[in-house]
């Protein structure tokens, strides 16, 4: 079971099960945190309010495809776990060097240190949902998509759901300095998050999820990685217990836990392409990519 958010007739925003069989419900409930807390309130789980509600109510007659889906959560805050795969790690380490392959540097001590990374990605106004235009700054030459499991957790640090989430990210700067993180991560339009949330209670196994990330220029499939999160290097739960330790989080967190597909480093995204993220059981994250409008000079 899966929950999205839709613009129905007269642009009103929508809350909506998809089943596992692709039928559409439209929800009572504003949003998915309302959902999640109702479900508490009754003493009953997410997966069990939502089929009690669409067992007493007809599905749409129309297919997702047909919707204008919106982004699943307005997440106040959107947070981020760095270099969790081995494979993120190996990228970091040849930016940071200038292009050495085989180097080694402060990335290794935080993929192989207890304390993970953690790191400030987006707010609501620039996180993007499905089918919007993810930005590309115009300071930078190599920019990538990262294709992220998300979770969506509640203000007591509870997983509640799991979405897609795309950290884009600019390896030039980041790898320059890593005091430039920041704006290495966060810019307008940085960060997508969509096209559903799979129910938390409806998977047995986060670590089986199989991401897929497509790259697409003029329609043509340029650039094609595949990762499954059995290959991350930290627990989930150790991941949202650093990001709560101390810590006071919205209700409806997103946090993205690393990227494990690294397009070769010649790749850099260019104004016109469109990224697919696909992630097994949970749907497929869709964005055009454009140049920021606002352009600043760049050497
Ligand atoms: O340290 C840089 C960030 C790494 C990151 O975003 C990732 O591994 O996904
Ligand atoms: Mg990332």
């Amino acid at each position: 079971m899966r929950i999205i958010r839709f613009l129905s007739e007269g642009a009103v925003p929508t809350l909506a099960a998809l089943t596992d069989g692709s039928k559409i419900y439209v929800l009572p409930q504003q949003d998915f945190m309302e959902l999640v807390h109702h479900a508490e309130e009754q003493g009953t789980t997410t997966l069990a309010l939502v089929e009690g509600m669409i067992a007493t109510s007809n599905p749409l007659d129309r297919t997702i495809g047909d919707l204008s889906l919106l982004v699943p959560i307005v997440a106040p805050e959107v947070w981020a776990a760095g270099v969790t795969y081995e494979k993120s790690r190996d990228a970091r380490n040849y930016e940071a060097t200038g292009g050495k392959l085989d180097a080694s540097t402060f990335y290794d001590k935080v993929y192989d240190a207890e304390r993970p990374e953690i790191f400030f990605k987006s707010t609501a106004a620039r996180t993007v949902g499905p089918d919007q235009d993810v930005y590309l700054r115009t300071d930078s030459n190599w920019q990538i998509p990262e294709p992220e499991l998300g979770l969506v957790i509640s203000k007591s640090g509870k997983i509640v759901g799991y979405t897609i989430g795309n950290d884009m990210s600019c390896r030039d700067i980041e790898g320059e300095n890593p005091l430039y993180l920041p704006q290495a991560k966060m810019w307008k339009h940085s960060c997508s998050i969509g096209p559903a949330i799979r129910l938390a209670d409806t998977v047995d196994d986060p670590y089986k999820f199989q991401i897929t990330c497509r790259i697409y220029r003029n329609e043509e499939k340029i650039v094609e990685g595949t990762a499954s999160t059995g290959q991350l290097k930290r627990k989930l739960d150790e991941l949202v217990s650093y990001l709560t330790l101390n810590n006071e989080i919205f209700d409806g967190t997103v946090l993205l836990t690393g990227t494990c597909i690294v397009p070769s480093n010649e790749f850099t995204l260019l104004d016109g392409d469109r990224i697919e993220i696909e992630i097994s059981d949970i749907g497929v994250l869709n964005n055009p990519v454009k140049l920021h409008a606002n352009k600043i000079a760049v050497s």
